[in-house]
């Protein structure tokens, strides 16, 4: 090579190298994650195992006054605890060292409720270091549960307590190696046993805990511990304001430093709030936290622990999955299988990320530079990030998959070491040489995930179409996870419209409305159907990726209930009975006496030979019915006494109960409550229908 020539290549190579180096990262903008929120975060699902005296009481919450002579979990082994919880994907636990009702998990010196005083192992045990050291064991974090509520501690209320509580931290955070999250839970001050005095005492939660100090001995003691607190002080991360297992799909990672906190502000976060305080979604693997055995069938299938993945951890938050401990102290088989499949399917979904093997394509890219070019959100490197020039707010990014490319997940993760950006996204896939919208979104933030219906695309483009400023995404997955082929709910509203889901969304939709079985030749659902009459609808999931379809779901259904008004009410949500949807109930009767009439106009006379009543399944209050009276009449004023009797078993089994009745040409039904599973005169109602001739 020629001296010249030499000079030039150095030329270049100096000048391209400057140029990559001189282009800056973005500016942080607003609020940013700190390393312990950061280091959680990126955790993305830790595990709560519950388990105290009440486990054996069958209580949610003891009232403090429960004998410690209960504790005796003869197969206890926490082991058992973290190969599940290991197996599910969790990266941690937090076990309730103490809950409301007390007794402490732990040989506590400052108190004489706990495992030292309980028959097991003689009073020699304690479960919070045998949970530290199983945490170990299994490379999974360790976090502690201190319920701020001490329903037993006669001292609760006044000074003393709270340097009780304080000792109890301490001991907590010194005794049992590294702890990476304390939960304190809100549930503060109620009746309760408080050393003998059964009593009600009331705390200013505010003021009560003084959580300024408390944080600062937390701080001092385990530096990398973070703190969840939705009782007083703002934590490290935020309630989603529900126990069911979804956080918005908006979802901002701020929220205000101080303030109250209203509901929407803690399921959707504050755009532009001046705090960086993520989502910790918290729910159970089944309904309750603790464990009661009639639970045992109700715990979550697979496709609803996915679809609770999707809602925590696919719409940005973290996600804290609890399993209730048996009484000889273990998890119970149900719950295991549920969790192993869960660990399973969660690995088969996000295995094959195809945008790994694709070209990315950016309409801008920050300085023209490489180091933030649109492949560095497809290379697999969490620090690297596709950046856009400061002034752009509205991005599109395209994935080229090079071919006919089954897919129905979009994952997308911004660089939110930066500061969470994304106000609005879109999602298109090339199909057919055509761009077609497949689905859109809000905000993204740590992650979110997106499902859809599964498309042949041989690109998928990412726009951004609003952002508070450049947008800077690390990460970006594209799948073709296998969908649930679970049979398919069939519902129909009160207009009459057949509505076709399942937990999943991925599977397309075939039906028939005539008796016929149901092929993916069959009409394709692509929407609620329009309905008059007694429609038997059929129909199957179907997966155009395999080519495989679920069992065949049927549904029979009576009148249309378009023309039905619910009388003796005034209140419009009566109508959730009529919506068919089990999900969404009605109450009345609070402020009366049994008993208690449902009284409904069917719009015109009928030839009823049954009527059908669904409870509210929730779990506090659902007001459910058990003995009844069931009147017809044609005028509104005379009535009948068309059948009377209770429904049997309804407690444990809240589904939909049929009573046939000898055939009565009627135009108004009156279903009288005589008494509920709950001794007052609630009365909850998930649906009503009726069976005609
Ligand atoms: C709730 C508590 O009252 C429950 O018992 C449970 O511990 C849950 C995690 O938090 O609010």
């Amino acid at each position: 090579m020629n001296r010249f020539f030499l000079n030039v290549v150095v030329l270049v190579f100096l000048s391209t190298s400057v140029g990559i180096s001189q282009v800056k990262a973005p500016a942080a903008f607003g609020p940013v994650p700190t390393k312990n929120q950061m280091r959680v975060q990126e955790m993305e699902s830790y595990a709560f195992v519950h388990f105290s005296l009440n486990t054996y009481t069958d209580q949610s919450w003891g009232f403090g006054n429960e004998d410690i002579k209960l504790f005796n979990p003869e197969k206890s082994d926490c082991r058992q605890w973290a190969r599940i919880c290991k197996a599910a994907g969790m990266k941690g636990i937090i076990i309730t060292a103490k809950h409301h009702g007390g007794f402490c998990l732990w040989p506590s010196k400052y108190t004489e409720y706990s495992v030292k005083n309980a028959p097991w192992k003689n009073g020699k045990g304690d479960m919070v270091r045998e949970m530290a050291d199983a945490c170990k064991e299994y490379g999974l974090k360790f976090g502690v549960y201190l319920s701020p509520w001490d329903r037993n501690h006669p001292d609760y209320g006044k000074p003393e307590y709270i340097t009780y509580f304080r000792n109890q931290l301490t001991e907590l955070l010194t005794n049992y190696g590294e702890v990476f999250e304390v939960w304190f839970d809100g549930a503060n001050g109620g009746n309760g046993y408080y050393g003998g005095a059964n009593e009600t005492r009331t705390i200013d939660r505010t003021t009560y805990y003084d959580w300024k100090k408390t944080y600062e001995l937390i701080h001092k003691l385990q530096p990398n511990c973070m703190i969840w607190n939705d009782g007083g002080d703002r934590g490290d991360f935020r309630w989603v304001g529900t126990e069911s297992g979804y956080v918005g799909e908006t979802n901002w990672s701020l929220l205000n430093a101080t303030g109250e906190v209203p509901w929407n502000n803690l399921h959707f976060g504050v755009e532009n709030g001046n705090a960086w305080v993520p989502a910790e979604v918290n729910t159970s693997i089944r309904p309750e936290w603790f464990y009661h055995p009639d639970e045992d069938t109700k715990v979550k299938t697979v496709s609803q622990l996915m679809d609770l993945y999707y809602n925590s951890i696919g719409r940005n938050g973290t996600l804290l999955l609890n399993f209730p401990i048996m009484p000889n102290g273990l998890i119970h088989q149900n719950d295991e299988k549920a969790a192993i499949e869960f660990g399973k399917a969660v690995k088969e979904a996000f295995v094959n990320n195809l945008a790994l093997k694709a070209k990315a394509k950016g309409t801008n890219v920050r300085g023209n530079s490489e180091k933030f070019g649109a492949d560095k959100a497809i290379d697999n490197n969490k620090d690297s990030y596709w950046a856009t020039d400061d002034a752009i707010t509205a991005a599109s990014l395209t994935i080229d998959l090079g071919k006919p490319t089954m897919v129905n997940r979009f994952l997308v993760q911004e660089y939110i070491r930066l500061g969470q950006r994304v106000k609005s996204f879109t999602i298109e896939a090339f199909v057919d040489g055509n761009w077609k919208e497949i689905t859109r979104g809000t905000t993204i933030g740590y992650k979110r995930i997106v499902r859809f219906p599964s498309v042949e695309a041989t690109k998928v483009r990412l726009n951004i179409t609003d952002s508070k400023s450049c947008p800077t995404i690390s990460n970006i997955g594209v799948y073709n996870a296998p969908v649930f082929l679970d049979a398919p709910s069939i519902t129909r509203n009160q207009s009459g419209d057949i509505i076709i889901s399942t937990n999943d969304i991925g599977p397309l939709f075939f039906y028939t409305l005539d008796g016929s079985e149901p092929t993916s030749h069959s009409e394709k659902y692509t929407g609620p159907v329009s309905t008059n009459g007694k429609p038997a609808v059929k129909a199957i999931a179907y997966d155009p990726a395999t080519s495989k379809s679920s069992p065949v779901a049927v549904e029979q259904f009576d009148i249309c209930r378009k023309d039905w008004r619910i009388l003796e009410t005034q209140d419009k949500n009566a109508y959730s009975i009529l919506d068919g949807n089990t999900a969404t109930v009605w109450h009345q009767g609070k402020d009366q006496k049994m008993p208690v009439d449902l009284v409904i106009d069917l719009g015109k006379e009928q030839n009823l030979s049954g009527f059908k009543y669904h409870p509210d399944q929730g779990m506090w209050g659902p007001g459910i019915i058990t003995h009844y009276e069931f009147y017809v009449s044609s005028d509104n004023e005379k009535w009948k006494l068309a059948d009377q009797g209770e429904f049997s078993n309804i407690k444990n089994n809240p589904l939909w109960q049929i009573k046939r009745i000898s055939p009565e040409k009627a135009r108004y039904i009156r279903l009288r409550a005589i008494k509920n599973t709950e001794n007052n005169s609630n009365c909850g109602y998930a649906e009503i229908d009726v069976i005609t001739e």
